[in-house]
């Protein structure tokens, strides 16, 4: 997160060759798009292209809040009747596409919509949104309603390791009959199997949602249907082929979770390409810190705090997840005023953790902020990178912190503030 003005907009990389942070733009001067350069004069075609950063907002909770791309995590519709004392929702899987940031094409994705009458019947990355209440339990009907195999767009449009348990051929042949796929060649998992989990719930089995619990769409060809642990929930009427029912009971405290694809072998390939959305669950002990006022208020849709759900993506055919999305957005910025927020910071990535840390960007140079002069490791190996004297290393602590921050926003008549700021994620 680089906090304040979002003046310099290119990408930053360490650079082994010279052992500095190269800013690759200055280095190899690309358009917009372009091919980056990380290593010397080699084209890496395995890296996403340059992307413009803070450039689009940071898409909010709901249509109010969409981005300049028209980007927003939809809120589930809740459906309180059908099941009284329960939530109900109905979530469809299917293909759409979304643009993830200006200057790149819309992406292709895999993901969740929200099948109640009241909602827009679109998909949208990241959602719907599931608000859910301590000890109300949420009862879900998920309809897989991919295309089934051998039309267009049943494959994940990523690659897939069959190699992998659970991804390639399985113990039936195409006619249905038990087959061993360590003998004789046997029909393969079809790649539009999904389930949803909840990760973080305290979930009966029944509707845990785990790896061999997974459903093809109705009328799939594919002599595989379900995995073999699938279950609905015993309450609830037969949802039928295609479909699954779930059951989350809600008794843990509040907490931002969220909800994802589990099937077996391509659980890692289905949430890349789009299988989560947010699970927010709240209590009486938050509301009372709300109240309170230990945590801010920031209203609406905002009550429990604006989201920031982070992922790491490429945006070329290899997996170096290079790029980081907010709420879908890759680098988006927020305009933040000056007051106390609340931010529910998920980390959604494959392949990351992650060190947040705030700064104060650096309008007059060249670089995002300020960096120091690494401090030579006394007694490290020779060709040890971190003692090799590279030109900068950190950012420097003095372009950080409150009392920088307070001075970008002079106070008004009566104290108040007069600017808002970028946050630029
Ligand atoms: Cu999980």
């Amino acid at each position: 997160m680089w906090h304040g003005f979002c003046g310099v907009q290119e990408r930053q990389w360490f650079n082994w060759e010279t052992d500095a942070w190269d800013l690759i733009v200055g280095k190899s001067t690309p358009a917009a798009l372009g091919t980056p350069d990380y290593f010397g004069v080699t084209p890496n075609y395995a890296y996403s292209p340059i992307i413009k950063k803070f450039v689009d907002r940071l898409p909010g909770v709901g249509p109010a809040n969409a981005n300049n791309l028209g980007q927003f995590i939809p809120i589930a519709v809740s459906d309180t009747t059908t099941y009284l004392g329960s939530d109900y929702y109905q979530i469809g899987l299917v293909n759409y596409t979304q643009k993830l940031h200006t200057q790149l094409p819309a992406t292709q994705l895999r993901g969740y919509r929200d099948l109640s009458p009241s909602a827009d019947g679109k998909a949208h990355y990241l959602g719907p949104l599931i608000i859910a209440q301590r000890d109300r339990p949420v009862r879900l009907k998920f309809t897989n309603m991919l295309p089934i195999t051998g039309t267009v767009g049943t494959n994940l449009f990523l690659p897939v390791d069959t190699t992998i348990m659970g991804a390639g051929a399985g113990p039936l042949d195409d006619g249905g009959a038990p087959c061993d796929p360590m003998n004789t060649t046997c029909a393969n998992y079809p790649q539009n199997r999904a389930v949803i989990h909840l990760h973080g719930g305290l979930t009966p089995w029944i509707s845990d949602g785990t790896p061999h619990q997974w459903i093809t769409p109705a009328g799939d060809p594919s002599p595989f249907k379900k995995g073999v642990s699938f279950q609905n929930v015993p309450d609830m009427p037969d949802p039928g082929d295609g479909s699954a029912t779930y059951y989350y009971p809600n008794q843990q405290s509040s907490r931002l979770m969220f909800y994802h694809d589990h099937a077996y072998g391509m659980t890692r390939l289905n949430v890349y390409a789009g299988e989560a959305a947010g699970y927010l669950l709240t209590d009486t002990v938050e509301e009372a810190l709300i109240s309170s006022k230990v945590l801010p208020d920031l209203g609406g849709v905002y009550h429990y705090g604006i989201p920031l759900i982070i992922q790491d993506k490429t945006f070329v055919p290899e997996s170096f997840l290079d790029t980081p999305l907010v709420n879908g957005t890759a680098y988006p910025y927020l305009n933040v005023t000056r007051k106390a927020f609340r931010f529910r910071i998920l980390n959604a990535c494959n392949d990351r953790f992650l060190n947040l840390q705030l700064y104060l960007a650096d309008p007059a140079s060249t670089k995002e902020v300020k960096m120091v002069p690494a401090r030579p490791h006394v007694g490290y190996p020779a060709n040890w990178r971190e003692g090799r004297g590279r030109a900068r290393s950190a950012p420097r602590g003095s372009g950080d912190g409150p009392d920088r921050h307070r001075r970008r926003f002079p106070a008004g008549a009566g104290g108040a503030p007069q600017h808002s700021d970028r946050l630029c994620l």
